[in-house]
């Protein structure tokens, strides 16, 4: 049942009418990577993104195995995970993926419920229901394999009033540069191989009980070059959107292919963050050192009036410091929005950042597609990979 972007009628509520939600989720619990050294990496994301200090396990807390830095900035978390000796399975995905995000936790009311709904559906078990406890209550967890080794965890933690979860201890720092203005997760992009977009599709519709409520074939999607095809996969109150892309023919090397290239199998390919002020927030990572895409041409900044205009939306930001600072924007029936893109934050051209400020607006962006994609191939020619 997908929809063209012309056409879409955005009301998730209408959708799910009546229908019961066997995966009722409340939002995203956190984002886990695994990283070479996640020390570094965890000043690196204090120090450029603004996110502070927030939990941590270690051998400092018994933890003999991994070590794990627990990062916030408003409602966001990541997790920054790092093996400590060569025992652990955690080497092998980075040594076969580079630095990457391993879990997207959901956030529940009952993970034992979410595990066997999802699991009777079809999904691949990960983890089995498991309950930890600390002086603060207890957390459940319970997990399944999504596209490549990637992991859903659910996490129930109605019950638990410590600091992140039981095994972590609050992480206190001297050091804590301010944030970026950073609020929410927005979506989370999944690149999957060759003909495999229907399948995720599919096992988002039948084993989440998501629903696909955007989608863009290689004719919207694609440069003199190089083209893609992407679905919008939605939960039932639309908190959680994973857009599934997939490479499509053209003359040269697509981004996805390169992604999957370097990342060795399907994975995240992007993170997008909502900030309500994307002129001060991409102004402050800016200064910060966080690098983003090349700014599009003259050209592009030309047709955007006219593509406001198109829905009678008025632009309460200066063009010209949008502009300035390389940020795109796009209009739909419901409103505009803002959004610009990092490199890759790593040394594989793998996972990169966006950063969104919705103004009404739904969609993705697809006006800036061509724009967008254009900055891509113009980084993947300096790679030697387009
Ligand atoms: O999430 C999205 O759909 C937009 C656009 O490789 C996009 O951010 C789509 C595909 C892609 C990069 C960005
Ligand atoms: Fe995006």
């Amino acid at each position: 049942m997908s929809k063209d972007i012309s056409s879409v009628e955005y009301g998730l509520e209408k959708i799910f009418e009546g229908a019961e939600d066997f995966l009722p989720l409340l939002g995203t619990d956190y984002v886990e990577f695994y990283v070479g050294n996640a020390k570094q990496a965890a000043h690196f994301y204090k120090t450029a993104f603004g996110f502070q200090s927030y939990a941590y396990k270690g051998l400092e807390t018994g933890s003999r195995d991994t070590v794990s830095y627990v990062l916030k900035q408003d409602k966001i978390r990541l997790v920054l995970t790092t093996p400590l000796n060569s025992q652990s399975p955690i080497n092998d995905h980075i040594v076969k993926h580079g630095d990457g995000v391993k879990v997207i936790a959901l956030w529940v009311d009952d993970a034992r419920s979410a595990y066997e709904e999802t699991t009777k559906r079809g999904a691949k078990s990960y983890m089995q229901p498991k309950v930890e406890k600390d002086e603060h209550g207890e957390v459940v967890t319970a997990g399944i394999y999504t596209y490549g080794e990637t992991v859903h965890l659910f996490v129930e933690r109605k019950n638990y009033k410590g600091t992140f979860m039981p095994g972590f201890k609050e992480w206190k720092s001297d050091y804590n540069p301010e944030s970026t203005g950073l609020k929410f997760i927005d979506h989370m992009v999944g690149n999957v191989g060759w003909g495999e977009m229907d399948t995720w599709v599919k096992w988002y519709e039948e084993v989440m009980g998501f629903v696909n409520f955007l989608s863009f074939d290689d004719k919207q999607i694609h440069t003199e070059y190089s083209a893609l095809m992407s679905k919008v996969m939605s939960n039932g109150n639309g908190r959680i959107k994973f857009p599934i892309n997939e490479p499509a023919e053209g003359k040269k090397r697509s981004q996805i292919e390169e992604y999957l290239d370097f990342y060795e199998s399907p994975g995240v390919q992007h993170i997008a963050v909502a900030t309500d002020d994307i002129i001060t927030t991409v102004s402050q990572l800016k200064s910060r050192g966080v690098e983003f895409l090349s700014t599009p041409p003259e050209e592009y900044y030309k047709a955007v009036p006219g593509r406001l205009e198109t829905y009678s939306h008025e632009l309460r930001e200066d063009i010209e410091k949008l502009k300035s600072l390389g940020i795109m924007i796009d209009a739909d029936k419901e409103g505009y929005l803002l959004q610009i893109f990092t490199k890759p934050v790593q040394d594989r051209p793998t996972l990169f950042f966006e950063i969104i400020q919705r103004m009404g607006a739904k969609g993705f962006g697809a006006g800036n597609f061509k724009a967008l994609f254009e900055s891509i191939e113009r980084e993947q020619q300096l790679r030697g990979t387009l």
